[in-house]
């Protein structure tokens, strides 16, 4: 059986029972969604939710899928453990090109909606957080053909639902994503995009995976999945479309317009990135009978995790290459913006070229690297905590790298207020904290710790409880 989104929801039940809670109850797509994410996020929980009973929706929805280490590693068939130190997602992979169905094998043709039928307000999409502008697509994974390469490119795109018929899309500054839509408009022609909704998470970390060069995303979906994604002809668009996508939505980008945009909270978890963007008018929605709407919980840990892997995966690459041994990676899901490396350090040197090639695998959005010992789990905060504490001097370990993000990113450190509060964009900082002990030959004080075989020894079921009135042992 192909790989799909409900292939994973029931692999995630057997191997993870309690992983996936469904909710029956009647819920608002305006914050019901997001409410339940949140609620179970204050305690530390991210299980994946399937809402049977979304007011005004014609389908079910999923969120939350992709939001845990343990999901992910499960989804790429590995370990967290491995997940989290291989040097490159893809490594021992062999890649499977796309392959093309027939409509009658596509299940996402089941439900064909065109002309006035193909409406949004019939899906139930969410609004997820408190001051966004309107529903949101956020886990569409958004499909073009470049009309120079004639390559079929994919990435994932945030969509404002204006209305029923039109929604917006932002293309991020170097993606691929908007050259080819800047290829369009110089011919003054619409774009047609597919927006494929609900898939396996390996299809969706291969569309978000930075492939060089314009597509190759679906090969790279391939490779996460170890199988070939099956594509089929979209109803209206000449381009391929994921067959067992629950739900495809097609349109066209208006030429030579635009519309405001947002505003959306983005991972950082704050508003940015609102503004004028181009706009969708839909010609087409297909979808499965039972179809399940995806989404992603925009500004929570999932929509995180999904940026953060492929990137912690760069950086481990990356830095590899400039020192002898590299021991782990993290940037730590509950900002992004962080980085911490574990090297075995043989000179004193390597923590700052370390930092170097981490912070040049993503200039736009890290700018604060810890560099640790081999014996720092950089999954551990308190640990890397200690280290900081302990093995970091401020006038002689830390490093500050003028004018290094450029004002495209999306932190709010890229801009200066003036005394009328205006916002200017503006370069911001990075930098580097060297939280190593010096290099051999240097004795640095030993960390203390109870030797583990006395530790094997503790035999808690053998203890009783104290109550009052117990006598303390005569002295022997
Ligand atoms: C949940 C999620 C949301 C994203 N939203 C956007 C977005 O709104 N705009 C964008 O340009 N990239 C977004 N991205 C990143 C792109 O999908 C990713 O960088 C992709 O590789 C771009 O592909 P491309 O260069 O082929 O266009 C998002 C990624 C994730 C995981
Ligand atoms: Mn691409």
């Amino acid at each position: 059986m192909a790989k799909d989104l409900r292939s994973f929801l029931n692999e995630v039940v057997e191997h993870r029972p309690g992983d996936v809670k469904i909710v029956d109850s009647a819920v608002d797509p305006r914050f019901g969604i997001t409410a339940w994410g949140a609620a179970y996020e204050r305690r530390g929980e991210f299980p994946a939710f399937l809402f049977t009973n979304v007011e005004g929706g014609a389908t079910s929805v999923v969120t939350n899928l992709a939001a845990t280490w343990e999901r992910m590693a499960l989804a790429l068939g590995t370990s967290v453990h491995e997940l989290q130190t291989t040097t490159n997602m893809n490594e021992g992979r062999t890649a499977h090109p796309p392959v093309e169905v027939a409509r009658e094998q596509a299940p996402v043709k089941e439900v064909v909606w065109t002309g006035d039928e193909a409406r949004l307000d019939r899906l139930p999409i969410p609004t997820h957080n408190h001051a966004d502008g309107g529903p949101y697509l956020t886990a569409a994974v958004g499909i073009m053909r470049d009309p120079l390469t004639e390559e079929l490119n994919a990435g994932i795109y945030r969509h404002h639902v204006y209305d029923a018929r039109s929604m917006g899309v932002w293309f991020f500054g170097s993606h691929h994503g908007g050259t080819i839509h800047r290829r369009y408009e110089q011919k003054m022609e619409g774009t047609p995009i597919g927006l494929a909704i609900g898939h396996h998470p390996g299809f969706l970390m291969g569309a978000v995976s930075r492939v060089p060069g314009i597509g190759g995303e679906y090969n790279a979906a391939g490779a996460f999945l170890g199988e070939s994604v099956e594509v089929v002809r979209a109803e209206k668009l000449d381009i391929l479309v994921p067959a067992r996508a629950e739900i495809v939505i097609e349109g066209v980008i208006r030429p030579g317009e635009q519309r405001e945009e947002g505003p959306f909270a983005e991972w950082p978890g704050l508003y940015v990135a609102g503004g004028p963007k181009p706009i969708i008018d839909v010609v087409a929605i297909t979808m499965r009978r039972d179809a399940v709407f995806q989404d992603i919980q925009s500004a929570g840990q999932e929509h995180r995790l999904m940026g953060g892997l492929p990137r912690i995966a760069s950086v481990q690459a990356n830095v590899s290459k400039v020192v002898d041994e590299l021991v782990g990676v993290n940037i730590p899901l509950h900002t992004r913006m962080h980085c911490y490396v574990s090297i075995k350090k043989t000179n004193d040197g390597e923590p700052t070229r370390a930092a170097f090639a981490a912070l040049n695998t993503e200039p736009e959005n890290l700018r604060m690297i810890v560099v640790v010992d081999d014996d720092i789990d950089v999954h551990d905060e308190k640990a890397v905590s200690w280290a900081v504490g302990t093995r970091f001097d401020a006038e002689r370990d830390l490093q500050i790298i003028p004018r290094w993000n450029g004002p495209a990113g999306l932190l709010p450190t890229n801009w200066s207020y003036d005394d009328k509060g205006a916002r200017q964009p503006r370069m911001s900082s990075a930098c580097i904290i060297d939280a190593t002990k010096p290099a051999p030959p240097i004795q640095y004080p030993d960390r203390a710790y109870v030797p583990q075989a006395a530790i094997e020894e503790v035999r808690p079921e053998s203890t009783s409880d104290f109550t009052p009135g117990w006598e303390l042992p005569a002295v022997r």
